[in-house]
């Protein structure tokens, strides 16, 4: 029953910042899926007879590979698969049940807020037994392993159903589906204080949270509606489509127009939200404002200690490089560490295993805790509406209170997408090597202090990540960061990050772009944005 098959091996199957992505087609080439999936397996070692959790985002193409990834792991020696119904699991939720269950990892099939469908995107990640990606030691391996495969393990049985939870044995291996929502919508009542959330809501607060045709739309129905009590409707798109209704799942003001336009309103709602793909990032927008996630980042850990989970404080605060110091001042304040990261949420694990951070960001609309180790957008969402319910104030005004005791940073990132991949790889190398040179010169009032190639050095286990984006810090606190996406499948995505602090409360009110329109200038110049992709604007501003 078990067959051992031949294979070649394929030369692009290297995981970026979150897995493996790529194109359906490509995924859709013989054996693609299957070489991936037991270079993983290969990588791995002590796993006979135990766990891993299987699930995925619902995307095209998801009870393809599912099917394919059970029977692997029965052929190649798991004692037991648990999968979420109908092959559904969101990112959190995965991490959850990977922690909960004491699985030995997890195979989340996901692109994310990448856009799905039979020629859109498509991924494989694995997360390991802490419920968090793996680290680049694992990546590492993996890819290398893709290099050389020559077969591949798959028992030969009838395909698994999917759709009935219960267990039932596949090639000798226990599969057992399990609902997709209930142990993770228990991890939020454990965290949150839902009696208090709900005599908001109760008490006439309007929430209203978009979950774009993705994963998040079962949790959000349950939670937000059956357990917080919000009037039906409250919760759009509720239905996982496979190909999102042919929209970009991606919670930002691009791709959530509809919500942010709603949240402007004269009889906006009080508060808005979006969640992804996958469900680990979140939007955040309260009547008439617009909360950068940066900016979010800081304030849930200004406040986190407001809601049950979060009353003993925290133990630090971990964002990504290129996310705005804005939680640096709040560390700061509460005495505490703050951490800087390269982009990507496996590079938090290591820092919440020690207990060293207890809350993480990106400037990317991912917030999350050591509640699982993954970013998570329903928790963010949750968080807020906790916070909100304890101070009984409304967004606008926590905002603008937040920035007079810590100032502002004004941030914004602008995407370039689909770049000629050489222009962009160019424009990198021409960065580099400006890098000695930069510091000391002048652009108009803007005079460079530093600049370097981020590396991190893990405090935990002292592993080095190199090249993890271009810096230039300005006088005064201001800074341009320059990197290439990690998770784009067609071309390069150049992302340039920009920010502003402004300590004087009198100047908080400026329209963002605005307000860095020097540095984006100076970007342009020290960069060659324009003249070497050819744009002559971003493709996404957030
Ligand atoms: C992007 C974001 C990064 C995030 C990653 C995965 O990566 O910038 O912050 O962790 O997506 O998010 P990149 O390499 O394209 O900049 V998701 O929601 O895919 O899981
Ligand atoms: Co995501």
């Amino acid at each position: 029953m078990i067959k051992t098959i031949a294979t070649t091996p394929y030369d692009d199957q290297k995981p970026g910042t979150s897995g493996l992505r790529k194109k359906v087609p490509v995924f859709q080439q013989k054996n693609y899926a299957e070489n991936f999936i037991q270079a993983i397996f290969d990588s791995l070692e002590g796993f006979a007879g135990e766990t891993l959790v299987i699930g995925g985002d619902g995307r095209f193409y998801n009870r393809e590979v599912i099917q394919i990834a059970i029977k692997m792991a029965a052929a190649n020696g798991f004692g037991r698969v648990l999968v979420g119904r109908g092959g559904i699991l969101s990112t959190p939720a995965a991490s959850n049940i990977i922690r909960k269950y004491k699985a030995f990892g997890g195979i989340v099939l996901s692109a994310s807020h990448n856009p799905g469908g039979p020629t859109e995107d498509f991924g494989i990640k694995y997360n390991i037994g802490n419920g968090g990606p793996a680290p680049e030691k694992i990546t590492d391996a993996i890819y290398a392993r893709t290099k050389v495969i020559d077969s591949y393990k798959i028992a030969d049985v009838e395909d698994i159903n999917l759709d009935n939870e219960g267990a039932q044995d596949v090639a000798g291996m226990s599969v057992t589906v399990i609902d997709p929502v209930t142990d993770y919508a228990a991890l939020m009542e454990e965290l949150f204080d839902f009696a208090a959330i709900r005599s908001l809501i109760s008490s006439g607060f309007n929430v209203v949270f978009d979950a774009m045709s993705a994963v998040t739309g079962p949790y959000a129905k349950e939670i937000i509606e059956n357990r917080l009590g919000a009037p039906k409707g409250s919760v759009l798109n509720f239905v996982p489509l496979p190909d999102f209704g042919g929209h970009h799942p991606d919670p930002n003001l691009v791709h959530a127009r509809a919500l942010y336009d709603q949240m402007m309103a004269d009889d906006a709602p009080d508060f808005g939200a979006a969640s992804d793909g996958d469900g680990d990032r979140n939007l955040i927008i309260g009547k008439g404002i617009f909360v950068t996630p940066s900016d979010s980042l800081a304030l849930l850990a200004a406040n986190a200690h407001l809601a049950p989970g979060y009353s003993a404080g925290l133990a630090g605060i971990a964002r990504s490089m290129p996310t705005s110091g804005a939680a640096d001042r709040v560390a700061e304040k509460l005495g505490i560490k703050l951490y800087e990261t390269p982009t990507g949420w496996k590079f938090f694990g290591n820092l919440l295993d020690a207990g060293l951070a207890t809350i993480c960001g990106e400037e990317s609309a991912g917030t999350g805790s050591n509640h699982v180790r993954e970013k998570d957008g329903l928790w963010a969402v949750l968080l807020w509406l906790n916070i909100l319910a304890v101070r009984k104030e409304s967004v606008i005004d926590i905002v603008h209170s937040h920035w007079a005791t810590y100032g502002r940073n004004y941030y914004s990132r602008h995407d370039y997408e689909e770049v000629d991949s050489a222009a962009a790889n160019g424009l990198v190398t021409a960065l580099r090597d400006q890098l000695a040179t930069l510091p000391g010169k002048s652009f108009g009032a803007l005079k460079v202090v530093a600049a370097d190639d981020f590396a991190y050095h893990d405090p935990v286990d002292g592993s080095v990540s190199k090249n993890q984006g271009i810096r230039i810090l300005f006088e005064g606190g201001s800074r341009v960061v320059f990197r290439l996406s990690g998770t784009g499948t067609s071309g390069a995505t150049l992302r340039v990050y920009i920010e502003r602090f402004e300590p004087d409360t009198s100047r908080h009110g400026i329209e963002t772009q605005a307000a860095l329109a020097d540095l984006i200038a100076v970007a342009d110049e020290i960069a060659g944005i324009r003249s070497r992709t050819g744009r002559d604007a971003p493709s996404v501003i957030t």
